[in-house]
């Protein structure tokens, strides 16, 4: 009996782990604040098309509405309720997006802010996404309902209410974060609540979950929650299929909560990854690229089955949450194509490719003082669409890095080599390193401020391979750099360190 539980739990957990991609398809990408009719069509016309396995969206519960600052991007993440209209749309859409994103093999993952409702300064009154009433300082929210019977003020023992000491665990979890009022998810109640309202978007259709602030929430609760969701929607998954979850927990190292309390319920959020990537592609504190040899748990990081990977999220990339200044974005383009280009050439982790919108930075003291800028919006605070230009890059604001000629070509790479293992290491001692993946696909970088000349061993079939970052396959003919693969599978590289990007990627579909 014992045996019969414990492998039913370690089976249960096992699938949680499991993001459902479809056709062998690898990658998520997190199209933040952006409207669900945008994302239905970019699943159509973009993410389908180009092997996309799936979309982070930003949280759709209903939230509060904030003047000061003037709409930032974080009031999503001060929920009023569950009611599903939110700045990115009203439940319809939502609905519509999730069965036309669906349909084209493409995931959508929902990011659930269940620790807490709004700040405890968020007033009182309709100020919210669906004009639903609130209290703040009564803890009173009846389109839950939840009442202060439902927070977590007892429990919590530091002066003011706030998590003071990252080094105290009850803190961390019974306390307020941000002075976000503590959901009290030891209640059956509150349980329920919280299940119930996930349950309504797994029927709905979404794969799983990212699920926000967990280092805020214990795990036995978590697990509790978690056991009383349903399974996946059997029009597009196979029956039995448990909704995956990643569970946000930044754990740099030297605090009380470590991600591995929460490995057996689902992926968790690797932040070194990013944190260190972006420091070996800077060649800050003396890292270079080809320490990168053992890249992945070799370097500390979780086990690559528990993990989810990223160069940079929506907090990092404006200087909050963890990582620091070594995180790379879009902001340093150059660098930051190389990042993601090695992240998706590497077997570790599941990946998460972030695609932004533009702010101006306006660093004081180190601080961007605009890091709380919203999407994109008109004078009445609704969030402008995303527009496609003529060269495919989007308009409005919109970033869509995920829609750069090398990181779309390198989401594509992986699909190609999926499952095949890192091989074929090759590096100067330096910067300059290359790695195959079996006979699939191979990819090298020249972060030297020299020029790379070599010949190595590709693991490939003999022949004309086109390079999927200066250019691409189109119509049978390369568009960028040709690499000669001969039947022994050695190829002559050339990359000059003033390139525009010095890295070159090939794989079993490039080829001529
Ligand atoms: C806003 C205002 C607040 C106001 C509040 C309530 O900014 O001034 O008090 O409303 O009125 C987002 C925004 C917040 C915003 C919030 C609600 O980022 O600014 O507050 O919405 O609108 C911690 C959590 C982590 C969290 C991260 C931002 O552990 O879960 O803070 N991320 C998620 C979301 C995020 C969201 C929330 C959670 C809340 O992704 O968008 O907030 O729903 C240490 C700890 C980390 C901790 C950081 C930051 O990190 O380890 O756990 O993250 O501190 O407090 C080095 C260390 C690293 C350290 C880091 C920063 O890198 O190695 O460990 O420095 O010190």
């Amino acid at each position: 009996m014992k045996w019969l539980i414990l492998v039913a739990g370690f089976g249960l957990s096992l699938a949680q782990h499991n993001p459902h991609l479809k056709h062998g398809r690898t990658s998520i990408v997190h199209l933040f604040e952006w409207r669900w009719a945008d994302i239905a069509a970019e699943c159509e016309r973009f993410l389908g098309p180009n092997g996309f396995g799936g979309v982070q969206i930003s949280p759709p519960s209903e939230h509060i509405i904030l003047n000061n600052p003037w709409r930032p991007w974080y009031q999503r993440y001060q929920p009023i309720g569950y009611k599903l209209c939110s700045r990115s749309g009203t439940e319809a859409e939502l609905r519509d997006m999730i069965t036309r994103c669906n349909n084209v093999g493409v995931n959508i993952y929902v990011d659930a802010v269940i620790n807490h409702m709004c700040g405890s300064a968020g007033g009182e009154g309709t100020h919210s996404s669906c004009g639903s009433w609130f209290s703040a300082p009564h803890e009173d929210f009846p389109s839950v309902p939840y009442s202060s019977w439902d927070f977590n003020d007892n429990k919590c023992h530091t002066s003011n209410g706030e998590i003071q000491n990252y080094g105290d665990a009850n803190q961390v979890r019974n306390c307020r974060l941000e002075g976000l009022l503590d959901l009290a998810l030891e209640k059956d109640y509150v349980r329920g609540k919280v299940a119930e309202y996930m349950n309504k978007l797994i029927d709905m259709g979404v794969a799983g979950i990212r699920v926000d602030a967990c280092k805020h929430m214990w795990p036995g609760d978590l697990q509790n929650v978690f056991g009383r969701l349903h399974n996946l929607n059997t029009k597009w998954f196979s029956s039995g299929s448990r909704p995956f979850i990643y569970q946000e927990v930044i754990d740099l190292g030297g605090e009380a909560i470590s991600a591995k309390e929460y490995f057996h319920l689902g992926r968790v959020t690797e932040f070194k990854y990013g944190a260190k990537l972006g420091t070996v592609i800077r060649k800050w504190n003396g890292e270079k690229l080809s320490y990168t040899r053992n890249w992945g748990e070799g370097w500390g990081f979780m086990p690559n089955g528990d993990a989810v990977v990223f160069v940079d999220n929506h907090d990092n990339q404006r200087g909050s949450g963890a990582g620091g200044a070594s995180i790379l974005t879009f902001f340093e383009s150059r660098l930051y194509k190389m990042a993601v280009g090695y992240m998706l050439a590497h077997p570790y982790g599941v990946t998460r490719v972030m695609s932004s919108y533009r702010w101006d930075r306006n660093f004081v003291n180190g601080k961007d003082q605009n890091y709380w800028v919203g999407p994109p919006s008109n004078s009445d605070g609704s969030t402008k669409p995303v527009t496609i230009n003529a060269d495919l890059t989007c308009g409005n604001g919109w970033v869509c890095e995920h829609r750069w000629r090398q990181i779309k070509n390198m989401v594509k790479f992986r699909n190609v080599v999926n499952g095949q293992p890192h091989s074929n290491w090759w590096d100067n001692q330096s910067n300059q390193v290359a790695f195959g993946r079996g006979n699939r696909g191979f990819i090298i970088f020249n972060n030297d401020d020299w020029d790379l000349d070599v010949t190595l061993n590709t693991g490939m079939p003999g022949g004309t391979y086109c390079d999927v970052i200066s250019g691409q396959k189109e119509n049978g003919r390369c568009t960028g750099k040709q690499i000669q693969a001969g039947g022994d599978g050695r190829a002559h590289f050339k990359i000059s360190s003033r390139d525009e990007d010095p890295f070159v990627a090939i794989h079993a579909e490039s080829k001529l």
